[in-house]
């Protein structure tokens, strides 16, 4: 397979990370598209732990090109600390092996400051935000006040951008009780990192055409997940970009015809944090057993993440908005030891049943789901390496999963090591 897509197919932290690093050894290049330093994807490569956050995964391979793409927002400061970090581990980053995408907005400061006092405001505007000024950062580009890559490379233009920001952000912060940001402060801040992030600005819709051409094999990384898009989430309580497939084009600058493969990565059952609907959350002992077993606290900000049992309705709505021609089906292990094992294949709402979300918030937080009940498995699926290693009732799950979602089960992870992985085939 060339080109392929990894997007995350419910509300993150479906373990997309293991399945990058899993498919950038067969990839030349890997490519975020969106999102910012509000993803974490955890690696375990050889009992060494990575933690990555802005940078793409496949940073810690050799011999790997690593694209931040303009469809992502960047806190230069962020990735200057997440450099340092990873390189202690080891790890070879250089102009070379990274490149940052010459229009990738900035999220500054004052994006961060925004952002928590929003959510610390009061609980009408409250979303449950990473705190990273992700939301922020993207009113800017989108208001045409922000302030990008390139901009970092002439003062003149650094310090009419600025201005620029400050005009909106300025009359914003008094509002919130907020001082006016210190502007002379933040130029110097600015100019003062910008030599460590213009080392590796491109033009990368020009070097990834060129890539392309030269049949090289681009992995795009998503972040986050389906139901946190901007559009098809559970709006407002989503993230501020387009998490799906169709962004890796966008985000990098790429037309839609480079993509070849779009790999859904599904958690065998669902997590989600921060606020917002979940239909199948559970809140009794199984919901808590999923948790712990699951160790579900988030790689960004540690918060506990609800859990709930596995929603083919949702899982087949994101499917088809993101086209995903195969699904990564992952942490099946947790499930394991459970004597039954629910799943959600539509919902119920005011006596009418649906075969999908309805788009309306209030009908959102009202559905109920319908489940149907199969039998768990009592022996260990961690670890498994192929389908012969699987109990008989864990294929029964999966080919269950498969036929509901409509889209065919391409690998199975069974444990955070790569090395654990079952390609079906
Ligand atoms: P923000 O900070 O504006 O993006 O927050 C808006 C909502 O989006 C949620 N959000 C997330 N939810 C789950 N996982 C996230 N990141 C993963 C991680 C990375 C991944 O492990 O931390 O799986 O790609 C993530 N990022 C944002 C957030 O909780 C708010 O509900
Ligand atoms: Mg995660």
């Amino acid at each position: 397979m060339a080109n392929v897509v990894v997007v995350g197919a419910q509300w993150g932290d479906e373990g997309k990370g293991k399945i990058v690093d899993w498919l950038s050894e067969r990839a030349d290049i890997v490519c975020r598209f969106q999102g910012g330093h509000n993803a974490g994807h955890t690696l375990v490569v050889e009992g060494e732990v990575y933690k990555l956050h802005a940078l793409p995964s496949g940073v810690v391979r050799g011999g790997k090109l690593s694209v931040i793409g303009n469809g992502v927002v960047l806190d230069p400061w962020h990735l200057v600390d997440e450099i340092a970090s990873v390189r202690a581990q080891g790890v070879e980053i250089t102009p070379e092996n990274l490149l940052i995408a010459e229009n990738t907005p900035l999220i500054l400061p004052f994006h961060g400051e925004l952002d928590r006092a929003r959510e610390n405001q009061n609980s009408v505007a409250k979303i449950g935000t990473t705190g990273r000024g992700i939301g922020p950062a993207y009113e800017d580009k989108v208001g045409r006040r922000v302030i990008r890559v390139a901009d970092l490379a002439d003062d003149a233009t650094l310090e009419r951008r600025v201005d620029r920001a400050l005009v909106h952000h300025n009359a914003l912060r008094s509002g919130l009780g907020l001082d006016p940001v210190d502007r002379e402060a933040l130029i110097e801040k600015l100019r003062e990192v910008a030599p460590a992030i213009l080392a590796h600005a491109a033009p990368v819709w020009k070097v990834l055409t060129e890539a392309r051409r030269a049949g090289r094999r681009i992995l795009f990384e998503g972040a986050q997940g389906a139901l946190l898009d901007i559009d098809f989430g559970t709006y407002p309580f989503v993230t501020s970009s387009n998490v799906i497939a169709g962004q890796a084009a966008t985000g990098t600058g790429i037309g839609p015809g480079a993509i070849d493969f779009v790999l859904g990565i599904v958690k065998a059952y669902t997590t989600r944090v921060g606020e917002g609907p979940f239909p199948t959350e559970l809140f009794d002992e199984d919901g808590k057993r999923l948790g712990e077993r699951g160790h579900e606290f988030g790689t960004t900000t540690g918060r506990q993440r609800r859990c709930g049992w596995f929603d083919a309705t949702l899982v087949r709505q994101t499917c088809a908005i993101s086209g995903v021609s195969g699904i990564a089906l992952t942490k099946m292990d947790v499930l394991d030891g459970f004597e039954e094992l629910k799943i959600c294949t539509g919902y119920e709402l005011d006596g009418e049943e649906l075969d999908y979300l309805p788009t309306a918030a209030e009908a959102q937080a009202r559905v109920t789901p319908i489940y149907e009940t199969m039998p768990g498995w009592q022996e260990s699926t961690a670890g498994a390496r192929s389908w012969a290693d699987l109990p008989a009732q864990a294929i029964k799950y999966v080919r269950r999963i498969e036929e509901l979602i409509r889209c065919p089960v391409a690998l199975v992870s069974t444990s955070p090591e790569r090395e654990d992985t079952i390609l079906v085939t």
